[in-house]
């Protein structure tokens, strides 16, 4: 009798962690890698929304530095859904870029691509009744393609904020080709420059 109980338990812990994340956050190609930008001088409050995650993931504001240096939230049941932080004063129109930090050992940020390592977003944000709701993906993306992409995996949302959507967007695979293609023609620009120096 008792063997079969603890399976079950089991079963009702996992079920516990898939909290289905907050309908709020909206997840398309405007808000996979949104900015999330202060809407006028003053405080940020940061609720926690949820998570549905396999990863136990922390969440640090990354900047400004040192305005709020501790950790926000855990999907682990430490934070009940509904928790407040007081993230601290700032000034309208600045990004606030948030950190992610895996069991897995991976580190990802909110806003744009060129930000994480593998080459991907991990931050979607989008606006809803004047609060920006942000889901992170904690899975590292392979070749810049990512290999979940729910985004629902640490879920929060914050008060006095607005979601910027990436200029760029969701790149194109030709897109890249061009990026490469550039970033190879500013780096030849540059060799024949310092030739020129020597010369
Ligand atoms: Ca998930
Ligand atoms: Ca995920």
């Amino acid at each position: 009798m008792y063997r079969l109980l603890a399976p079950v338990a089991a079963l009702a812990a996992a079920a516990a962690l898939a909290t289905p994340a907050a309908a709020a956050l909206v997840v398309d190609s405007n808000s996979i890698g949104a900015a999330v930008v202060v809407a006028t001088s003053g405080n940020v409050i940061a609720r926690y929304e949820g998570a549905d995650a396999g990863l136990i993931s922390e969440l640090y504001l990354w900047s400004p530095q040192g305005q709020f240096d501790s950790l926000i939230f855990s999907n682990d049941d430490s934070f009940a859904e509904g928790t407040e932080v007081d993230l601290g004063a700032y000034d309208a129109g600045l990004e606030l870029i948030f950190k992610l930090v895996t069991s897995q050992g991976d580190v990802f940020y909110s806003g744009s691509f060129l930000r994480n390592p593998d080459g991907a977003y991990h931050a979607a944000a989008s606006t809803d009744g004047g609060r920006t709701y942000v889901g992170f993906e904690d899975l590292a993306a392979q070749n810049g393609a990512t290999t979940d992409g729910d985004y629902n995996d640490l879920v929060f949302s914050f008060s006095n904020t607005r979601s910027v959507a990436d200029p760029g967007g969701v790149p194109e695979p030709s897109t890249w080709a061009l990026m490469i293609a550039g970033f190879g023609g500013a780096g030849a620009m540059l060799r024949r420059r310092r030739q020129l120096v020597a010369a």
